[in-house]
């Protein structure tokens, strides 16, 4: 494909719910949606999965902005590509600015996929067609409200329940989950909220047979991951600390995890995510597909990576009704006895609603050289 012009529309969204971890709170957010014209008219559409605030890594959605307008687009524009694949090498002059490459990138997958008449999920290589879903809990106010929240989750069939936890809301609250219910898959996120001097504190949790503890210590550590992991038995995935293919193969080599998050966005685009999602395979470690709060457009790009083989711990990939009044897409990603459909249709599948976009927009931005 030759990319004639992109234009990045600036949209602000509000959550249904305010969503806490231990790194903030988030409510209303702008994010970026990125849409790449090619020269045949076709729109391909990806997402920053950033929110306000750099709390959960370094960007923000004004500098997946900036760097999109100044240096990301500039390089694709009016470039032979020959294939999607070849986005994450073209876009590797930039240092980081994984989330804003991941934007970009994605686009230029779904309008190759629809080029190409086909779902992205095959131009991916993927065959799992109904997704598994988890359902992601941000901290309570207490624990009983927790317990309440859980029990309606699993009423609604939700797979696997991952609890968000912090220093003063952890034992105690997944003590009260676990008893209330011994049988569910259940998983804690702290989003590095603990150190090292926390070992003895985290050893506790081995008792509520948790099927992985993600990313316990600092956002940018691996090292002391793999001491944690020597001194627990609950798994540790890490989710923060993994932004490339170089990172996860170190990961796996220091004994730092023994299961994987793939966020598109956090590794900078669809190729790196598959290169992880390979290489973890060939090491026999699981992986699964994290959540960034994403509208219906990150949520679709979402639902096709994870029809890759390896992905075999259910996401944190929700119904859009879990997190919006009204999606941005036509269509509403729904679930169905705790299992999601990919999106039938060439590319994502999804198709923007023009009266949402235009409803939710704060300002768009058209580059063509
Ligand atoms: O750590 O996985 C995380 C949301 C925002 C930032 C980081 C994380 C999350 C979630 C929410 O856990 C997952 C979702 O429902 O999209
Ligand atoms: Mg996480």
């Amino acid at each position: 494909v030759v990319i004639k012009e992109v234009k990045l529309h600036t949209i602000n969204v509000s959550l249904k719910a305010p969503f806490t971890t231990s790194f903030g709170t988030m409510k209303d957010k702008e994010v970026c949606l990125v849409e790449v014209i090619d020269e045949s008219g076709h729109s391909g559409w990806g997402e920053t999965v950033t929110s306000d605030e750099p709390y959960y890594n370094e960007e923000t959605t004004r500098t997946a902005v900036y760097m999109l307008n100044d240096f990301l687009v500039p390089r694709l524009i009016k470039k032979e590509i020959k294939h999607p694949r070849d986005v994450h090498r073209m876009l590797s002059f930039v240092r980081r600015n994984q989330i804003a490459k991941a934007a970009l990138e994605t686009a230029v997958w779904d309008v190759f996929s629809k080029k190409n008449e086909m779902p992205l999920y095959e131009v991916l290589g993927g065959r799992q067609k109904k997704i598994a879903v988890g359902k992601s809990i941000g901290i309570q106010s207490s624990p009983d409200e927790l317990v309440s929240k859980v029990g309606q989750y699993v009423k609604e069939g939700f797979q696997k329940i991952k609890v968000k936890i912090a220093p003063g809301a952890d034992i105690e609250y997944i003590k009260k989950v676990r008893e209330a219910f011994p049988d569910i898959i259940l998983m804690a996120d702290a989003n590095s909220a603990y150190t090292l001097d926390d070992i003895d504190h985290l050893k506790q949790l081995d008792q509520f047979n948790l099927l992985m503890i993600e990313q316990p210590l600092a956002h940018d550590d691996i090292i002391d991951h793999s001491t944690l992991q020597q001194n627990i038995t609950t798994p540790i995935c890490l989710d923060e600390s993994i932004h490339t293919y170089e990172d996860a193969r170190k990961a796996l080599k220091l004994g730092s995890c023994k299961i994987i998050n793939i966020k598109i966005g956090r590794v900078g685009g669809l190729q790196e995510a598959i290169r992880i999602h390979d290489l973890c395979k060939e090491h026999n470690v699981p992986v699964w597909c994290g959540g960034m709060l994403e509208t219906g457009i990150g949520r679709s790009h979402n639902l096709h990576m994870t029809t890759l083989s390896n992905f075999i711990i259910p996401g944190d990939t929700a119904p859009s009704s879990h997190y919006w009044n009204q999606d941005i897409i036509q269509e509403d990603i729904t679930m169905e006895e705790g299992f999601i459909q990919v999106p039938a249709g060439t590319g994502i599948g999804s198709e923007i609603s023009a009266e949402a976009l235009n409803d939710k927009l704060v300002s768009t931005q058209s580059i063509v050289d």
